[in-house]
């Protein structure tokens, strides 16, 4: 079979074609992060809104940071690839064209910042995931032997690093303002990103003048990026290959849902993304603290208790009848109650579209993908929540069910039907310390609420989280899941 590529796209329905021709587009944006979420979301966004306004000059460079699979995979396709949107009823296939230049970082950096400091080039777009930021406490882990290394002078290989190389390149080409937009689930994610890279500039030789231009010309807007896509499996390219006619090696699957929100605070020009039904705002926190607790956190939950308990899909678990009601009652009687509800926001409509989209059975979403990196993902997914729910005087009795479902996932690596659950985590290794120092429940919440990066400095002091904790591992460790949230849940 023929593989996708521009010259192959004659031959496709048309229907399933980008809506205009790819080879007319110019790159106005750079793509940091080439995974699959960005090319499900941010770039279908941008191809709708080519297609909207006739503006070609909106394509998107796209950059690798380290892996040059990318390259194998959009490379020979001259950047296409096929989104196929799967749900209940109906599998639909659409051919992504907005992505018109593939990078790599790993090679050489010097055309990615070159691109960041070109004229043309309004607005540089991330997806690296949270570990991707290399950050400690909100600010630049500037321990880190990366983010080290670049300080220390080599061309910067980090996403960091590479945004600060690109505005410096900017600034002295006189190229002007540029936008940088975080599309990565962290709370207040644009002046997280804006804070980190002037970490990073402060460490460069005349580092006032960048930090000062960076001030003047760059804004960071926030944004809130929302849709389901799992890891593509042999399944889904075999699915892409008979609906278009061709192979792709860069398919990706999505759901059906798709929102971004965005702070509506740029420096320069942008692509019209509202006219592809993105929001824009002058508060972003609301919607953003709204999906992280609500999915995110529910998602996580979902991922350590399903995985323990010999899930392997997001459906599969919500089909467990606790952990359903566990996830449904986390959601209303903890979650909910944290959140400031935008006026005119249905909350109930949210609850009951997040559970059918986690229930969506097209979807083969696994425990195990959402499970990786909760060192990163937990800090912003349940702990604010815990100590607001505190600071009220309430119980965090869920989330604490949550916790101990994470440590007892980190710390016994098998799920009650006997298969091996591995940890994939930056901390993996600092939590097997941890997890070395005990072997009682007690013991084990001790020493992994320990943890500062990932639990903060308090929580370990606090009796009643600790007490919560202890009863949720106790029965986690001591019975099945199910037979543990049956008896959490009374
Ligand atoms: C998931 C997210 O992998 C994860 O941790 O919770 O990727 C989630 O699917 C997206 O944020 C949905 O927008």
């Amino acid at each position: 079979m023929d593989r996708l590529c521009l010259s192959e796209l004659v031959d496709v329905a048309t229907a399933l074609r980008p809506p205009f021709d790819p080879r007319e587009l110019s790159a106005g944006i750079v793509h940091l992060g080439l995974g699959a979420f960005h090319r499900a979301h941010q770039a279908v966004y941008t191809q709708q809104a080519i297609a909207a306004t006739g503006e070609l000059g909106w394509g998107i460079c796209g950059v690798s940071p380290r892996s040059r699979g990318v390259l194998d995979q959009l490379g020979p396709q001259d950047g296409l690839y096929t989104v196929l949107t799967r749900s209940a009823d109906e599998t639909r296939a659409e051919i992504v064209g907005a992505i018109r230049e593939v990078l790599c970082c790993a090679d050489d950096p010097s055309p990615v910042l070159q691109r960041i400091g070109a004229a043309p080039t309004c607005v540089v777009t991330a997806t690296v995931t949270e570990k991707g930021y290399r950050m400690r406490g909100g600010r630049l882990d500037v321990d880190d032997p990366e983010i080290a290394a670049d300080l220390a002078g080599r061309a910067p290989r980090t996403v960091v690093g590479v945004l600060a190389g690109g505005l410096l390149a900017r600034m002295q080409a006189d190229a002007g303002p540029i936008s940088v937009l975080c599309c990565d689930n962290i709370p207040g994610n644009g002046v997280v990103l804006a804070r980190l890279v002037d970490d990073f500039a402060e460490h460069l030789p005349r580092s006032d003048v960048l930090r000062s231009w960076i001030r003047k010309q760059v804004r960071f807007p926030s944004t809130m990026v929302d849709r389901i896509v799992p890891a593509t499996t042999d399944g889904d390219r075999d699915d892409v290959a008979r609906l278009i006619g061709l192979r792709d090696d860069g398919a990706v699957v999505a759901e059906p849902f798709t929102q971004w929100v965005i702070e509506d605070d740029f420096a320069a020009d942008r692509p019209r993304w509202e006219r592809a039904g993105a929001t824009m705002t002058a508060d972003v926190q609301p919607y953003e603290e709204i999906k992280l607790r609500l999915l995110n956190g529910s998602h996580s939950a979902l991922a350590y208790l399903g995985a323990l308990a010999g899930a392997e899909s997001i459906a599969d678990a919500m089909a467990i009848g606790e952990i359903g009601e566990l996830v449904d009652r986390l959601m209303r009687e903890e979650m909910a109650r944290t959140l400031t509800i935008p006026d005119g926001f249905d909350l109930d409509a949210y609850i009951a579209s997040l559970q059918s989209r986690f229930t969506n059975p097209a979807l083969r979403h696994s425990t195990l993908q959402v499970a990786m990196d909760g060192s990163q993902k937990i800090p912003q997914r349940w702990l604010p929540a815990v100590q607001s729910l505190l600071q009220h005087g309430r119980e965090p009795r869920l989330l604490a069910v949550a916790i101990a479902g994470w440590m007892r996932f980190v710390s016994h690596r098998r799920s009650d039907v006997g298969r091996p659950l591995p940890l994939a985590d930056p901390m993996a290794a600092t939590i097997a310390e941890h997890v070395a120092e005990t072997s009682s429940p007690r013991g084990l919440r001790d020493s992994l609420l320990g943890i500062v990066p990932v639990f903060g400095a308090g929580l370990r002091d606090d009796a009643l989280v600790c007490a919560l904790v202890d009863e949720a591992l106790e029965q986690l460790t001591s019975r099945p899941v199910r037979a543990a949230l049956r008896s959490l849940l009374r």
